[in-house]
């Protein structure tokens, strides 16, 4: 074997929203002169989880999968948490028996990817094995500068005082109420290890992140320079990713939200989804509805109505009530299946992403140049919508919010945005010239694909 060539270990977390981006990077280096093994943890938490990685695994023979066993994991002691919160923290409870795993994988591993989740664990295993380690952030450039001077930010201020609206040097000041919520609290365990994690960023070797210049000139250049964190590592923008083929293939068998767009005019429809791990309250999915409807265009709405797909049970039609199907039947598809949702936003009949701009989302946006209309939920979608406004993919409606529990948005006045924004020639056309950046980003000599070969080269190093 060529003793240059690199043998890179990826240590993916869970949730789709965390998977994909690793899968689809993974997808875009096994192009490249490497050889790559993924630490992988069965039963996944979803059912989309399981069918991406057999997808993988299968599309790309020559991977390697390193089965990892988890530690068995008391979850009662964390009662009501997320079903991936809990796994991210099983996971860092077996973090010890990485070590073994990685050291004897053959060829020799020459570096680690992680998870941001996992840092704090992966990186002194790298270090005691003599790997290169970098991070695959899922998040944006934004948020990257957030995780990495936030601990910076509270070493400087009164021990006391509150966290308030955190100005990262070089970047921008994000208001109290864009922050992720957990992060007011500094005795939670997710804060703690953002904590920890962040801290952790600087002792790497490069970080990865699915942006790319054009989409965050400000913040890259502010992490390069070191004005973020001084003695910040390589930063390498190399997307906005694509999804794979195994992607297309694992979505709805008949792909019938695609059929249903064919048959749709150019930009005519709004397309709907809140990312996978949703959920929203009944009565605000109504008032969603209701806004679908009044707005007058057609759509396709992605509805889950749980957080995890295997327990989905409600019904559209038990939420929506039974009169909503069947009005704006030819116009509306409303679907619960796992759909191809690059291909759906890279479709001509669509001309707008009703979206919790979930990074993922955001950067799919982006590739496709269709405008988004900001709907954060919570986490680190306030800082993505930032990204949205300054970039000109789209509108950031910051007075929208899910968390009041009483406080619901009005049909009526989503009706009317998205009313708005479909008739808006002028944010089409910003969002069309973010596309045609991001296009040329990952062409030959651009500047993703240039630091693609920068981070490949690294490897070799
Ligand atoms: Br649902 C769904 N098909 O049916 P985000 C999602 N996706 O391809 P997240 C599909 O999942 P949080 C579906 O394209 C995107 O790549 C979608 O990631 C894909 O949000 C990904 O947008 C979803 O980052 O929520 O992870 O669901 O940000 O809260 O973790």
């Amino acid at each position: 074997p060529d003793a240059r060539r690199p043998h890179v270990v990826f240590v993916p977390s869970a949730g789709m929203g965390h998977l994909l981006p690793f899968f689809r990077f993974i997808g875009a280096l096994s192009s490249h002169d490497v050889d790559i093994s993924v630490v992988t943890v069965f039963p996944t938490v979803s059912a989309a989880e399981a069918d991406h990685f057999a997808a993988l695994f299968r599309d790309f023979p020559s991977i390697r999968r390193l089965d990892f066993h988890l530690l068995p994991f008391d979850a009662s002691e964390f009662p009501g948490a997320d079903q991936f919160l809990l796994r991210w923290e099983a996971l860092r409870r077996s973090m010890h028996l990485l070590a073994p795993v990685i050291a004897g994988v053959t060829p020799r591993a020459t570096a680690v990817v992680t998870d941001i989740t996992l840092l704090s664990h992966v990186n002194p295993i790298a270090k005691d094995l003599h790997l290169q380690c970098h991070v695959l952030f899922i998040s944006s450039a934004a948020m990257m500068s957030l995780a990495s001077y936030f601990p910076v930010y509270l070493d400087n201020k009164d021990a006391q005082a509150d966290v308030g609206d955190v100005d990262i040097p070089g970047v921008r000041l994000l208001k109290r109420s864009w922050l992720p919520q957990p992060l007011l609290d500094v005795s939670k365990l997710f804060t703690k290890q953002f904590i920890e994690n962040g801290r952790e960023m600087v002792k790497t070797d490069g970080v990865l992140i699915n942006t790319f210049d054009a989409l965050e000139p400000v913040a890259l250049a502010a992490l390069r320079d070191g004005t973020v964190v001084r003695g910040f590592p390589s930063v390498f923008a190399v997307g906005p990713y694509s999804s794979l083929a195994s992607e297309t293939k694992a979505a709805d068998a008949e792909s019938s939200a695609l059929v249903w767009l064919n048959q749709q005019p150019a930009r005519s429809v709004v397309y709907v989804a809140f990312g996978n791990r949703c959920t929203v309250s009944h009565e605000q999915l109504r008032e969603i509805a209701a806004g679908l409807e009044a707005s007058g265009c057609r759509f396709l709405w992605i509805l889950k109505t749980t957080v995890v797909d295997r327990d989905e049970a409600a019904g559209v039609r038990d939420v929506l009530g039974d009169g909503f199907l069947e009005r704006v039947r030819g116009r509306g598809m409303v679907t619960k299946a796992w759909v191809d949702q690059e291909a759906i936003l890279g479709h001509p009949a669509v001309g707008l992403f009703l979206s919790h701009s979930g990074w993922n989302s955001v950067t799919e946006a982006a590739a496709a140049g269709v405008p988004l209309l900001a709907w954060p939920r919570g986490g680190d979608h306030r800082v993505a919508a930032t990204v949205v406004a300054s970039s000109g993919v789209g509108v950031w409606m910051e007075h929208w919010s899910w968390d009041g529990e009483e406080w619901v948005v009005s049909g009526e006045e989503i009706g009317k945005k998205v009313k708005e924004m479909m008739a808006d020639a002028a944010v089409r056309e910003r969002a069309a010239k973010v596309g045609e950046e991001a296009a040329k980003a990952v062409a030959e000599g651009g500047t993703s694909h240039t630091s693609m070969l920068e981070f490949v080269a690294k490897l070799k190093a």
